[in-house]
């Protein structure tokens, strides 16, 4: 018999291929006779078009076609992402019609012979624009007097959650000490390393192909289908390796189905792949959220009363980010009971890119405002912040615990995880040197952050219970295929999902092949995001490998003129035997030979699962200059069982490192005109290697019941732990010194000035 790989550090099987031969991304497929598709983008974040002149790029070298919005003009707008949650007067069109909403909006595309040759005609499109006042700045857009964006929805208000108006005026009542701060979760951009791309074919049967990165498949299929006005049977979707997408490759973007259109209307293979300034501008930003938290609670630490009220920003065409703050509130309260608790937003369009999804998705939010909020309560009463949280974390449950916000937690031990970072980062003597220092007046002071989170991974559609499909097949010459609706970019799926097949199957994981992201090969799939694959993805390969083996057992009974019930199944010869007769067997593959072995599973949960954790970063900051280094990030982070350890790992430290990035880097910057300041990495901060220490995990697993695995998503919980954990840190660092707050990212400058403004109070 064999042991069981789950839990154990397999490294990744699809490592030797990238890092010899290399990756094939979107703009490796090359087919013979494709036109380069580039997209002329709006240089004004708001006016309306008089004209669009598309005569003397059409001269320019190597220009095949040049297309404006009348030439679209009779394709549908871009259907919302949650249809029915979002105003419905705010629709995109494909190309701009008669408005652009913000710089970077695309207004004409030119198609060429050559790569390059598209950049120069583009700037040779001239566009007349009649430049209307921008509103940049949410809080303006939300403004009573604000001008409208889309004069047909008379408000530039996308969406709104809870109701503002019933928020109660008694929820603070009893209160000892109430604080109060409105904070900032700054814009963000996902910047992947591949930048966003498409070829996109046409075949004799009117069938598209179209390759494109993204998150899945099946869902880029459908999003061009509404773009197109296409039925899904029409197209067919590739996903050729995808470079990083961190949650903005969802579905498919205006670009995408331009690319598509004007394969068609050439009659020609078409392709496209932007720039890393076009990617900066043009692709969905994350986060983007103004935020203000109340909270209130007695001497001892206890708290009893919260409330957050929520601008959110979502660019100039609502899509997911508008429906952002449905996630923070769900997630408002974090891993703390209150007995009290208030949450309402207001999701508003502005005159720049929209926001879409990314990396932890409306997640972050939350955990960023309750975890400042209870630091806030900290610093007013006088307290540890580490006793202050330990003393309002949800007790141990082990059934499902419903919230005021209706999310079912499925399992949490919050004050075990905060404990074990605590213990692991030697709190007690950090606390002491950071009391040495502030003693000593040294220039350079310790700060020690904390956050503790609880987060919702895996969730399903509004309706019916989340779910996932794979196949699996056993092939006669002793390999297995497995067909998964998952898309991994990144995360390792190759892996574990051999892995979760050869523990079964007793099949050598070299042998297995993992094949996901071509719609007419796996029709059906919900992709990756919301950290889901694993306990819904990688549970639907469990069960057809279990479901493959019942198949088997009836062809091994046969075979062996056995009854199913005496055979036994040796994972370690991959082979079905004669019970108490070894030598009576016959392998898998075997199997196989006359009929095709292979099981198609439908895994479906009864819900989402809560991963929870707590981070604690130390920082030290130069109390002269206002720089803050990050010395040490400690977290717990628990998704349930770990299948594989190495990967679990490799998915938190990416998520820390993004998750600090934007307490102390990341910032998408508009002017007051609405001109993107950070369109390039000379501009934007992206986050290497050299700002981030090395990171130190300790371990916890509380299994879900929710899934055979046992496994809760990981994907995303670094970033929601980290971001809060070292902000607090930095504000912590200067605490002593009157600093209560510092908007991220606590840039030099923004240190520098939080000290200055703090000596001046007093
Ligand atoms: N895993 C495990 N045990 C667990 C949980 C997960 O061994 N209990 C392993 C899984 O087998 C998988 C990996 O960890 O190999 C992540 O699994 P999971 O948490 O299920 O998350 P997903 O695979 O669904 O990944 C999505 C998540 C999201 S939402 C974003 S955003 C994100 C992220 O993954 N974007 C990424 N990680 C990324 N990593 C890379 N390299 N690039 C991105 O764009």
């Amino acid at each position: 018999m064999s042991v069981s790989i789950l839990g154990t550090r397999v490294i990744r099987t699809e490592d030797p291929r990238f890092l010899t031969t290399g990756g094939v991304y979107t703009d490796d497929v090359r087919l013979p006779g494709a036109c380069h598709v580039h997209f002329a983008r709006s240089a004004v974040a708001h006016a309306r078009i008089l004209s669009v002149d598309v005569s003397a790029a059409f001269e320019a070298p190597g220009v095949i076609a040049a297309f404006t919005g009348a030439d679209l003009a009779d394709l549908p707008t871009v259907p919302p992402p949650i249809p029915g949650m979002l105003n419905e007067h705010m629709r995109q069109p494909l190309l701009a019609q008669d408005v652009v909403r913000y710089v970077g909006e695309p207004v004409a595309v030119i198609v060429t012979e050559g790569r390059y040759q598209g950049e120069d005609a583009a700037d040779l499109v001239d566009v007349d624009y009649d430049v209307l006042p921008p509103v940049v700045d949410m809080a303006e857009a939300d403004a009573a007097d604000a001008a409208v964006l889309f004069p047909a929805a008379g408000t530039n208000v996308a969406a709104t959650f809870g109701d503002a108006a019933a928020l109660a005026a008694d929820l603070f009542d009893g209160c000892e000490v109430v604080v109060s701060r409105t904070i900032v979760n700054q814009r963000v951009a996902p910047a992947p390393m591949e930048t966003r791309a498409a070829v996109a074919a046409w075949g004799a049967d009117g069938r598209l192909t179209a390759w494109i990165p993204n998150q899945g498949a099946q869902g880029t299929r459908a999003a061009l289908a509404g773009m197109l006005g296409m039925d899904q049977a029409e197209i067919r979707v590739i996903t050729p390796d995808v470079g990083g997408a961190f949650g903005a490759k969802f579905g498919a973007d205006p670009e995408h189905a331009v690319v598509c259109w004007v394969a068609r209307r050439l009659g020609r293979p078409a392709r496209w792949a932007e720039s890393r300034n076009e990617n900066l501008i043009g692709m969905t930003h994350g986060r983007a959220q103004r935020q203000t938290v109340t909270i209130g609670g007695s001497l001892d630490g206890k708290v009893a009363a919260y409330r957050l009220e929520i601008l959110q920003d979502s660019g100039a065409y609502p899509k997911f980010g508008a429906f952002l703050p449905f996630l923070t509130i769900l997630m408002a309260p974090g891993p703390y009971a209150i007995a009290r608790a208030e949450a309402v937003a207001k999701s508003v369009v502005t005159s720049t890119t929209p926001v879409g999804a990314y990396r932890g998705a409306g997640r972050p939010e939350a955990t960023a405002a309750v975890e400042r909020a209870i630091d806030l309560f900290a610093a007013e009463i006088g307290q540890d912040p580490a006793e202050v949280r330990r003393k309002n974390l949800l007790p141990k449950f082990t059934e499902p615990h419903t919230t005021a916000f209706g999310a079912v937690y499925d399992s949490g031990d919050y004050a075990v995880a905060l404990d074990k970072a605590l213990t692991t980062a030697g709190y007690g003597d950090l606390r002491a040197e950071q009391a040495k220092r502030r003693a000593d007046g040294d220039v350079v002071q310790l700060g020690i952050g904390l956050s503790c989170y609880v987060e919702i991974t895996g969730a399903g559609a509004e309706s019916g219970n989340p779910s996932e499909n794979a196949t699996v097949e056993v092939h006669p010459d002793g390999s297995a295929t497995i067909l998964t609706g998952t898309s991994p970019h990144g995360q390792g799926h190759a892996t574990v999902w051999a892995m979760l097949a050869s523990d079964e199957l007793g099949i050598p994981i070299g042998k297995i092949t993992l094949k996901w992201g071509d719609t007419d090969l796996i029709p059906q799939g919900g992709g990756t995001g919301g950290s889901r694959s694993l306990q819904q993805g990688g549970a639907a390969v469990q069960q057809a490998s279990r479901e493959l083996l019942d198949v088997a057992r009836q062809r091994a009974a046969d075979e062996l003129e056995a009854s199913p019930a005496d055979l036994v199944f040796d994972a370690g010869r991959s082979a079905f035997a004669v019970a108490g007769d070894p030598d009576a067997s016959v392998p898998l593959a075997r199997l196989a030979e006359r009929e095709r072995l292979f099981v198609r599973a439908v895994f479906s949960a009864p819900g989402a699962t809560f991963p929870f954790g707590a981070h604690v970063a130390v920082v030290e900051v130069d109390t002269e200059t206002g720089k803050a280094v990050l010395r040490r990030v400690v977290t717990v982070d628990d998704a349930g069982t770990v299948i594989n350890p190495l990967l679990a790992e490799g998915q938190r430290h990416g998520g820390i490192a993004q998750g600090a990035a934007q307490a102390m880097l990341e910032e998408v910057v508009y002017d007051a005109d609405g001109n993107p300041l950070t369109a390039s990495f000379a501009d934007y901060p992206f986050v290497t290697a050299t700002e981030v220490p090395s990171f130190e995990l300790a371990d916890m697993q509380t299994p879900t019941t929710y899934n055979p695995l046992g496994a809760k998503g990981i994907g995303e919980a670094g970033t929601i732990g980290s971001t809060p954990a070292v902000q607090n840190a930095i504000i912590d660092a200067l605490a002593h010194l009157g600093v209560r707050h510092i908007d991220m990212p606590a840039s030099p400058r923004r240190i520098w000035e939080a000290l200055q403004s703090a000596q001046a109070d007093g």
